[in-house]
C-alpha cells in the first residue's frame, strides 16, 4: 500500500507540525535553531527547487554538505519529492567524489561554496554531467513551497550510502525510506529511550550511516532536538556544545571518547546535561569505557552496526567489568553466527555474524554481484567473526581480517589490543595480520606511546611492549612486531584505517 504517512519527510517532520509541535526546536547549532514549523517550511521550498530543477521521483541527489540545518531539509525535500538522497563524505578526494556521482548516475549535486572550492567543478561536470549547486545559491525565498508529500511504498528507496569494503571501489548501500523508522523505533525508542526531550548531538557527521541516524531521523522521529556542528567536533568544539547547547544524548566514535578523556574534558561536570553516551563505528576498548564511565558518571554503549544495516543491530553495556567484547540483538534484529555454508553453528564455535532485521540494505546499487555476495536469503553476511555464548550474548572476536590462525589456533587482534590497553606507556594501539614472506599469516601491533619523541625513546617502547606481550600472551598469539608510530592513520569516519596499517606491515 501507498501513503504519504510513510513518507520520512511526513513521520520526522510535517508530522510534528500537524500534532502541535511545530513551535519546539527541531535543529540548534551554535548560532542558529530552526522550529519544526521553520524546518518543514525551508524543506518545502528546497522541495520546490527540486522540482524546479527537473528532479523527479527516482532521480539521485547527491549531497556534499557540512552539518547543518540546511542539510536536513535538503534531504527531507528529497524524501518528498520520491527522489533518492546521497549523502557524500565531505572529505572525498576528487576521484572518489567523481565515482560516486558516476556510479549513482545522480542529475544533482548540492554542496556549499567552502566545499566546492576544494574541487574542480568543470571537471567533475565534464565526467558526470552533475549539476552542482550550493545551497547558499538557492533562492529559497523566492521558491514556491511544496505542501504535498508524495505518498510511498514500503519498498521506495530513500537514500544510497557509499561504504569502502576492503576491496574494490566503493559501493552504494540502498537503503529505503521507512527503514528510518524501523531504527528509530528499534534502536532508538527501545534501547535509548529517546523521547521528545532528548537533544542529540553526534560527533559522528550525517554522511556517515551512524551519524545520519544520531542527527537526523532519531531526534526527528520523536519531535526531539538535533544539536549540529558544521566543523570538525575537535575536543574544543565538543566543549562548548557541552556548555552551551546541553545535550542529554551524546553519540561518538572511540577515538573521539579517547580524544576527550586525554585532553581532559571528560569530567562529571562538562558532561552534567548528558543522560547517556553512545559509541559505535569500531569496538570501543573495554578499559576506554570503564574510565570514560568513572570520569563522567554516565553510562557508554557500545553498539555495533554497519552501513548495510543502516545503524545498530548489536549492543552492549561494559562500562562494569567484563573482559570481551559482546552484545546482544538489538530488539527486531535477528542475530547467528553460521559456518561457510550457512549453517548455524552451535555455542562458542566461531563464525561469521549473520543479521536479520527491517533495516536491511536492497542491496548495493549497481552492483548485483557484491549483492549476492553480501545479502543472502533475508540476512546480512557481515563478514565479522563472533561466537554465541551461553546467556545469548554474541562475543565480538574481530571484524573481517582481524582473526587468523596460528600454530592452528584462532588468533584475535582484539585480545591482543586488550592487553595492550593495560600498559601505561601505550596511549593507543592497533593490531593487524599480514601474511609474512613464509607465505604465514603473522599479527603486528602498532603503538603510540604516551611520552615518546626521540627516535630512542620509541625503540625502548617497541621493546618493551614486545617484552610484556610475550610475558602475558601464549607464543601463537604474540605478534611478530611491534612499531611505534606518532599517531595512527584513521578514516574520514574516525575509524582506524587498518587497511593502511596492513600495507605498513607488509614485509
Ligand atoms: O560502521 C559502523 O560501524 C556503524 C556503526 C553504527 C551505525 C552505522 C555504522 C555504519
Amino acid at each position: 500500500s501507498s501513503a504519504a504517512t510513510k513518507n520520512a519527510a511526513y513521520f520526522l517532520l510535517k508530522k510534528h507540525v500537524e500534532t502541535g509541535l511545530g513551535g519546539k526546536a527541531a535543529v540548534e547549532t551554535l548560532d542558529v535553531s530552526y522550529t519544526y514549523d521553520e524546518l518543514w517550511s525551508l524543506t518545502s521550498r528546497y522541495a520546490g527547487f527540486l522540482k524546479a530543477s527537473r528532479i523527479d521521483e527516482g532521480d539521485r541527489v547527491a549531497l556534499l554538505l557540512n552539518d547543518r540545518p540546511e542539510y536536513l531539509a535538503m534531504f527531507l525535500a528529497t524524501q518528498q519529492i520520491g527522489a533518492i538522497a546521497i549523502p557524500l563524505n565531505t572529505f572525498s578526494k576528487e576521484q572518489e567524489l567523481t565515482h560516486y556521482l558516476e556510479d549513482s548516475g545522480a542529475k544533482l549535486l548540492i554542496t556549499e561554496a567552502e566545499l566546492v572550492a576544494r574541487y574542480s567543478v568543470e571537471q567533475i561536470n565534464e565526467q558526470t554531467h552533475v549539476e552542482v549547486v550550493s545551497y547558499e545559491d538557492i533562492p529559497t525565498a523566492r521558491m514556491e513551497p511544496v505542501e504535498d508529500i508524495l505518498p510511498v511504498s514500503d519498498e521506495t528507496i530513500g537514500f544510497i550510502l557509499y561504504t569502502s569494503g576492503s576491496t574494490g571501489k566503493p559501493k552504494g548501500a540502498i537503503h529505503r525510506q521507512v527503514s528510518m523508522g524501523f531504527s528509530a523505533e528499534n534502536f532508538a525508542r527501545k534501547t535509548l529511550k529517546i523521547n521528545d526531550r532528548d537533544r542529540i548531538f553526534s560527533s559522528s557527521k550525517l554522511f556517515f550511516a551512524y551519524g545520519l541516524g544520531n542527527s537526523l531521523y532519531f531526534p526527528l522521529y520523536f519531535g526531539a532536538t538535533a544539536l549540529l556542528c558544521s566543523t570538525k567536533a575537535a575536543p574544543e568544539v565538543i566543549r562548548d556544545i557541552l556548555g552551551q547547547l546541553k545535550p542529554t544524548v551524546f553519540f561518538a566514535v572511540p577515538a573521539v571518547y579517547r580524544g576527550i578523556l586525554e585532553g581532559g574534558g571528560a569530567t562529571e561536570d562538562n558532561f552534567r546535561s548528558v543522560r547517556l553516551c553512545v559509541s559505535a563505528g569500531e569496538a570501543l576498548p573495554i578499559k576506554l569505557a570503564q574510565q570514560w564511565c568513572a570520569a563522567t558518571n554516565v553510562e557508554v554503549l557500545d553498539g555495533i552496526g554497519s552501513t548495510e544495516a543502516l545503524h545498530i543491530f548489536c549492543v552492549s553495556n561494559h562500562s562494569s567489568a567484563r573482559e570481551s567484547y559482546y552484545g546482544r540483538a538489538v530488539p527486531g534484529y535477528e542475530l547467528c553466527v553460521c559456518d561457510e555454508s550457512g549453517k548455524v553453528l552451535t555455542e562458542n564455535a566461531i563464525g561469521e555474524l549473520r543479521v536479520k532485521g527491517p533495516t536491511l540494505a536492497q542491496g548495493y546499487w549497481n552492483n548485483p554481484a557484491k549483492t549476492a555476495e553480501t545479502f543472502y536469503d533475508g540476512s546480512l553476511l557481515t563478514g565479522d567473526r563472533y561466537f554465541a555464548n551461553d546467556k545469548g550474548e554474541y562475543v565480538f572476536v574481530g571484524r573481517h581480517g582481524d582473526t587468523y590462525k596460528s600454530s592452528g589456533l584462532w588468533v584475535s587482534t582484539l585480545e591482543i589490543e586488550a592487553v595492550l590497553g593495560e600498559l601505561a606507556a601505550v596511549a593507543e594501539s592497533s593490531v593487524v595480520v599480514f601474511q609474512g614472506n613464509d607465505g604465514l599469516l603473522k599479527s603486528k601491533a602498532y603503538v603510540v606511546a604516551r611520552e615518546a619523541e626521540s627516535f630512542e625513546d620509541k625503540q625502548r617502547v617497541e621493546t618493551d611492549t614486545h617484552r610484556f606481550l610475550r610475558e602475558r600472551l601464549p607464543k601463537y598469539k604474540t605478534p611478530h612486531c611491534v612499531e611505534a608510530l606518532d599517531e595512527l592513520p584513521r578514516t574520514a569516519t574516525g575509524k582506524i584505517a587498518k587497511a593502511i596499517l596492513r600495507d605498513m606491515a607488509q614485509e
